[in-house]
């Protein structure tokens, strides 16, 4: 019976060790849950790597570790510290994170990262290779493995590779500046569909693939070789049921069963009736604009005064890539700033920002999204985002305001969100004075729509589409063949 495989940089489960002791729980993220089905249904195997570097798997938990994997229907890739440094902290994040998100002057072009990064695909590819049988499926994901299609392609062309980028395809303008850009393009090229959030990302790669390799590229199809490669976008969901559910089920709540956080942010409430709260939610990176979201908050409580112990931002940011210089000057900016605001506003009853920098349990996550009357969401650069979607999601009285960034790939289908650009500091202020004066009625009416729409695109119907299409377009490659033949 053939397969589908799902291969990512990390697996889709969270390994840890302790007390001597290996335990294993299915990861809960949404590339998790969207592909579950995938993962499930066809039989399928994901591979990827486990979390855990070769230095820090002692010896006899080896085997238990495999077990785990395995019991997942997983398949690990073995990367050591120096693979981590060079191929995720290296080139992945140093270089082709900021490049794509359009931080030139942050991307670092160094070759002994780049040769990591070759090697760590070429790993990647080993395991693909002795899990793959005949009439097999393989989707890789995201920046990490952009080689990967290639390499899997030159050793088994009959199989069907599909690609999915999580981030934006830069303009080629920005594109051409990287050292490896054939290298990289051809990667990609060994996919036979290639899928990105947005028609703007699609067009830029289309029109990389053209001025830098040459090939001929018609509307959303490449010729190469013998081979006819489509390229398409496909906007990721969310699951929507898990949301909407979740947060039914937190209006339901009893005193009793409420959690720590849902009661402060009920006392809050209760306190300041009239008072309302802001949101604000990512991973702490530079591509989310969070340092001018701050900025546009103060200069907000400075233009409308009369807005001082009315209104709280709650911001939540997740520690990410720590060991990674600029996320270290931005988490110090991001200190300052909010250690500024909070100096200059708040009073013996009110703090203008109640900052957590943590990860926090899926529960507190609804309680913020349930309790927030405002999402302001003002990334720089940003492939989709997920927060806004699930904000909009957990609405289930259907008010709420989402302020968005035009950046963010979410803009594209959610236009009835007050779109703003990340970079202007006093559109922002007043956007914010607007959504916290929306009529009810407004409010309803814009979130009507997206959620129906939300409902509809959820994150499962985006997995099953790429897997429909990757289907046809090996059929059609098919056809292709027979007439050359002919
Ligand atoms: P990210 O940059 O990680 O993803 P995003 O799409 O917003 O950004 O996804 C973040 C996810 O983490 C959301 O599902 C959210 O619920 C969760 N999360 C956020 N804060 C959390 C917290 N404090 N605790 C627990 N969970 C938290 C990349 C791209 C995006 C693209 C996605 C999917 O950068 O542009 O949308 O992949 O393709």
């Amino acid at each position: 019976m053939s397969k589908t495989i799902i291969v990512s940089n990390r697996l889709p489960l969270q390994l840890s060790i302790e007390n001597d002791q290996v335990s294993s729980h299915p990861s809960v993220g949404g590339l998790a849950t969207g592909l579950k089905s995938v993962h499930r249904d066809n039989n399928g195997l994901w591979i990827g790597w486990t979390g855990l570097t070769k230095e820090e798997t002692p010896d006899h938990l080896k085997s238990e570790i495999q077990q785990a994997v395995t019991n997942q229907q997983c398949a690990a890739v073995e990367l050591t510290q120096r693979d981590m440094d060079g191929f995720y902290y290296g080139f992945s994040n140093r270089t082709i994170w900021p490049l794509f998100h359009y931080f030139m002057e942050y991307a670092e072009f160094d070759d002994e990262n780049w040769e990591i990064y070759k090697s760590v695909n070429q790993k990647f590819a080993q395991v693909v290779l002795e899990n793959l049988e005949d009439g097999d499926t393989v989707w890789v994901h995201d920046y990490q493995l952009m080689l990967l299609p290639q390499m899997i392609k030159e050793q088994r062309p009959d199989v069907s590779i599909g690609f999915f980028l999580h981030i934006p395809f830069p303009s080629y303008e920005v594109f051409r500046t990287l050292p490896w850009r054939e290298q990289l393009l051809n990667g990609l090229l060994g996919a036979d569909l290639l899928g990105f959030h947005t028609y703007d990302y699609e067009r830029h790669f289309l029109s990389s693939v053209s001025r830098i390799l040459g090939h001929e590229v018609s509307f959303n199809e490449i010729t190469f070789k013998d081979r006819l490669i489509k390229v398409d976008s496909f906007p990721m969901g969310i699951d929507y049921e898990k949301f909407s559910a979740s947060a039914k089920a937190n209006y339901q709540q009893t005193d009793k069963t409420q959690s720590e956080l849902q009661r402060r942010l009920d006392l809050h409430a209760t306190a300041t009736p009239d008072a309302k709260m802001i949101l604000s939610i990512d991973r702490l990176d530079y591509t989310k604009g969070i340092a001018n979201r701050l900025r546009a908050f103060e200069h907000f409580l400075e233009k409308y005064p009369h807005y001082s112990e009315k209104v709280r931002l709650v911001m939540l940011a997740v520690p990410s890539r720590s060991n990674v210089p600029q996320y270290q000057v931005l988490k110090k900016e991001i200190d300052e700033l909010v250690g500024r605001i909070n100096g200059k506003f708040s009073t013996v009853s009110w703090t203008p920002v109640w900052y957590f920098y943590r990860s926090m349990p899926f529960e507190n996550l609804i309680d913020l999204y349930t309790s927030c009357d405002v999402a302001l969401i003002t990334p720089i650069r940003d492939g989709m985002n997920l927060v806004a979607k699930e904000y909009v999601a957990t609405r289930i009285d259907r008010t709420g305001v989402l302020i968005l960034s035009e950046m963010a790939g979410a803009a594209k289908e959610m236009n009835e969100a007050l779109l703003i650009n990340p970079n202007n500091i006093n559109l922002i202020a007043d956007t914010i004075k607007e959504a916290l004066e929306m009529p009810v009625e407004e409010q309803k009416k814009r979130n009507k729509f997206m959620q129906s729409r939300l409902k509809r695109y959820n994150v499962e119907k985006w997995a099953s589409d790429f897997m429909v299409k990757l289907d046809a377009v090996k059929g059609n490659q098919t056809v292709v063949k027979a007439k050359h033949i002919n």
